[in-house]
């Protein structure tokens, strides 16, 4: 007998981060069972895509936890209690690109507010800083984090905010996070991770006295160059509950499909990323050791200034390399020459990539202050995928002869 239309249950069983069992569980295992199936009405062990906009209600206000996918959507809600597992956050929060996770965090801040940040990041980020949030009267000065005083020194009455990135994109600088956190606190400032070259795997701000974390979910959250992502974490109930006001009220929300996309990606993370890990560190003394390279940097070198405190704060040194060679031409002529490395912007793949930051990922940061952070005309910065690294380091040697 046919019974009609069986209610669809609305999101996959409660697995929360909260609970002891989940506490005890390794990496991936959150990565593969937190916020997943199986699928309480048929057993699919894989989460289901909820693509509806909108959710029916029995009455007016009473419903089954979702009302309008910006508010609140199934396969988000997994994504979310996924990637809070995995940095092992209280909360996490998803939205439609790393830059609108960041827009909508900064949003929280008022006019007048002050921002430290690293001086060497994501140029998107700087842009984002200088050309968008000054216009509505937030103010920024950038400032080497890895050097206490100097943070110190440029925190004011007004600083509400220390923005870090570490390993910086692109020159792979790292910053002590537990020293910096323990500045910005005595200051009453709210310290933000950008985690995105890190990943949760390899590091976990949130135990090192952050008190928010940002990723590009693009990168290695998604890890297959095929869905544009962003998340931020938080253990402060406080922060969690402006963000959300802030996630629904401002809409940079991902696509349910784009959900799934990284709740597929992220079950792998830890095997690529220990993967690039191992080939980036023998591909970064391997262009060591070549002559046509002037300077390599990789936070597992012993020639990185901060290796020791990378060495404290993450598992493996991850999968970002970058070098330098003599000048513009003879960069531009080592990326054009490269046959497995893409030469293309982005990063965190399980496919190598090459770029150039000066002209491509950074060329929104003007020359002067390029400069001055160290990111020169020389410089090509690498995403090292899951390749066999024989191969990869053939690919550069062949390009820089
Ligand atoms: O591209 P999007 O998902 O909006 O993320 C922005 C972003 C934020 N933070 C860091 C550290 C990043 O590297 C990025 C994006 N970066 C690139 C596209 C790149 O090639 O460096």
């Amino acid at each position: 007998m046919n019974k009609g239309p069986r209610p669809h249950p609305a999101a996959s069983p409660p697995t929360s981060p909260a609970s002891g069992e989940v506490k005890s569980w390794g990496f991936s295992t959150r990565a593969l069972h937190v916020g997943q199936g199986p699928d309480p009405a048929t057993g699919a062990v894989v989460q289901p895509i909820h693509m509806a906009t909108t959710f029916a209600q029995q009455g007016v206000g009473k419903h089954k936890g979702f009302e309008y996918s910006r508010t609140g959507n199934p396969t988000r809600n997994a994504l979310e209690e996924c990637l809070a597992a995995l940095e092992d956050a209280r909360h996490c929060l998803a939205f439609a690109s790393g830059l609108g996770a960041e827009t909508t965090l900064l949003l929280m801040l008022s006019p007048g507010d002050h921002v430290v940040y690293m001086e060497d990041v994501y140029g998107g980020t700087f842009r984002l800083f200088d050309k968008v949030l000054k216009r509505y009267g937030l103010t920024f000065s950038a400032v080497d984090a890895s050097d206490l005083d100097a943070v110190e020194k440029s925190v004011t009455p007004q600083t509400k905010m220390v923005w870090l990135e570490s390993p910086t994109n692109p020159l792979l600088r790292v910053v002590d996070i537990d020293a910096v956190s323990e500045v910005a606190h005595s200051h009453g400032a709210l310290v933000c991770v950008d985690n995105t070259f890190a990943t949760p795997y390899l590091q976990q701000p949130l135990h090192l006295g952050a008190d928010l974390v940002v990723h590009s979910s693009t990168k290695y959250i998604g890890g297959h160059s095929d869905v544009v992502g962003g998340s931020i974490m938080t253990n402060s109930d406080e922060l969690e509950k402006q963000l959300r006001f802030h996630q629904n009220a401002v809409g940079a929300v991902p696509s349910p499909f784009d959900c799934w996309l990284l709740l597929r990606g992220v079950k792998t993370l830890a095997l690529r990323v220990e993967r690039q890990s191992e080939n980036a560190m023998e591909l970064a003394s391997a262009l060591q050791r070549n002559k046509a390279v002037k300077r390599v940097f990789y936070p597992g070198l012993d020639s990185h200034p901060n290796r020791a405190v990378a060495a404290r704060q993450m598992r493996m040194f991850g999968g970002m390399v970058s070098f330098e060679v003599a000048d513009e031409p003879a960069a531009f002529r080592t990326l054009e020459r490269l046959k497995i490395f893409a030469l293309a912007e982005s990063l965190g793949a399980v496919e190598s990539l090459a770029e150039h930051p000066a002209r491509m990922t950074h060329a929104s940061i003007p020359a002067a202050e390029r400069e001055r952070a160290g990111v020169g005309n020389g410089l090509i910065r690498l995403s090292v995928g899951v390749e066999d690294v024989a191969d990869l380091i053939a690919d550069l040697e062949y390009a820089l002869t």
